[in-house]
């Protein structure tokens, strides 16, 4: 149940990372979740991925909408910052927030109908602003707490658990994203936690909007032949471009590759991201091959992954706001009023 905390006990020889913690200590409650559900195995990766980048949890500020994906973050990260929001609302109420202090670090979970559906426009407006962010679907292809109805990522010919056939255009929001100007593009999927984890490294190190579909089946109505966002489809079907296989300083890279085989992509944060090329020519930053790319293969029924797209020069909203450095609340008396002589300077302008 949900409220059911996880026995804190553990191993005293557990591993810690540099800022002292065990992976334990990024852990949740215990999930509600159905077994086996792709959602379960993404919170695995975000935990695995905080620890490894010894990411201090109080750090983090953890958003949702509503589903069963968006309930996730009750089952990651506990000692975290979280804001379940309504159906659809997460990204402006992470805009709001991550406005009013940029020192924590923004992690939004939503699931293809909290984010394809209701919350589509708010989706868009994160992304085109640059919303400093890590931006999480978990698409299953319905809205799964609900119980299975097709949502707007659900392609058009698949079938419902029931038989009927979705006679829909699907939404494709890795091409939204492509289109509307995010600067760190991926997709995976929730049985692929080697290629899943380094992804959202890189998504966290990354300085500007950075969006991740992660394809995570819902075994409970929607894993069924003629189903595309099942187990055995993706994995039938799945055509990783790229494999992140080092997110580290450049002196600790000692690795050697042939020439060519290999991407070097260097963040703001310093961190380095290696792509090894898994389809010859594929320019992760090329946004407008990136699109075509995915395009022509989404055409042929096979689900592109990997790091689709990153702008290595992302800027963010609070750049092109021009945002005070300094979280609001830290602000002081001075900082926040001006003064009597400023404020008349100001009005007489306005004359
Ligand atoms: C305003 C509003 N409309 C409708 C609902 C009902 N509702 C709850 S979750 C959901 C869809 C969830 O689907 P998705 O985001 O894909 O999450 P999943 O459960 O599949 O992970 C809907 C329609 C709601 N809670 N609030
Ligand atoms: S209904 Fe589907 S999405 Fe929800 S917990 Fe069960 S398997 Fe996961
Ligand atoms: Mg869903």
């Amino acid at each position: 149940m949900t409220y059911l905390a996880k026995p804190r006990l553990h191993h005293p020889a557990l591993q810690t990372n540099k800022v002292g913690y065990t992976r334990r200590d990024y852990e949740g409650k215990v999930s509600t979740l159905c077994a086996g559900c792709g959602h379960d195995s993404i919170s695995a990766a975000i935990i695995q991925a905080c620890w490894e980048l010894d990411i201090e949890p109080h750090r983090v500020a953890k958003l949702s909408g509503i589903g069963c994906s968006s309930k996730t973050p009750d089952y990651f990260l506990g000692a975290s910052h979280g804001f379940n929001t309504v159906h659809g609302r997460m990204p402006s109420v992470l805009t709001g927030a991550n406005l009013a202090n940029r020192d924590l670090l923004y992690l939004g979970v939503s699931g293809d109908g909290d984010s394809a559906s209701i919350g589509l426009g708010q989706f868009a407006h994160a992304m085109r602003r640059g919303v400093n962010m890590v931006y999480i679907v978990e698409n299953n292809g319905v809205y799964g707490l609900t119980k299975g109805q097709f949502s707007a990522t659900a392609d058009r010919g698949s079938k419902s658990k029931k038989g009927a056939i979705n006679r829909d255009s699907p939404v494709d929001l890795i091409g939204m994203a492509l289109q509307l100007g995010a600067t760190y593009v991926a997709r995976s999927f929730s049985g692929d936690k080697a290629q899943l984890v380094p992804l959202i490294k890189g998504a966290i190190g990354h300085g500007g909007a950075a969006f991740i579909d992660v394809i995570s089946p819902c075994v409970a109505f929607n894993n069924h032949a003629g189903s595309t966002k099942s187990y055995d489809y993706v994995r039938e079907h799945n055509e990783a471009v790229n494999r992140i296989d080092f997110i580290t300083p450049r002196s600790e890279i000692t690795t050697d590759y042939a020439p060519g085989e290999v991407v070097e992509v260097l963040q703001h944060d310093g961190l380095m991201l290696r792509l090894r090329k898994l389809h010859e020519g594929y320019d992760p930053t090329d946004r407008l091959a990136a699109m075509n790319h995915v395009q022509m293969h989404q055409a042929r029924g096979e689900v592109v992954t990997g790091l689709l797209y990153v702008d290595p020069d992302a800027s963010d909203l609070h750049a092109a706001l021009n945002t005070s450095a300094t979280p609001l609340n830290t602000l002081g008396r001075g900082d926040l009023c001006p003064g009597a002589q400023a404020l008349a300077g100001l009005n007489a302008a306005l004359r």
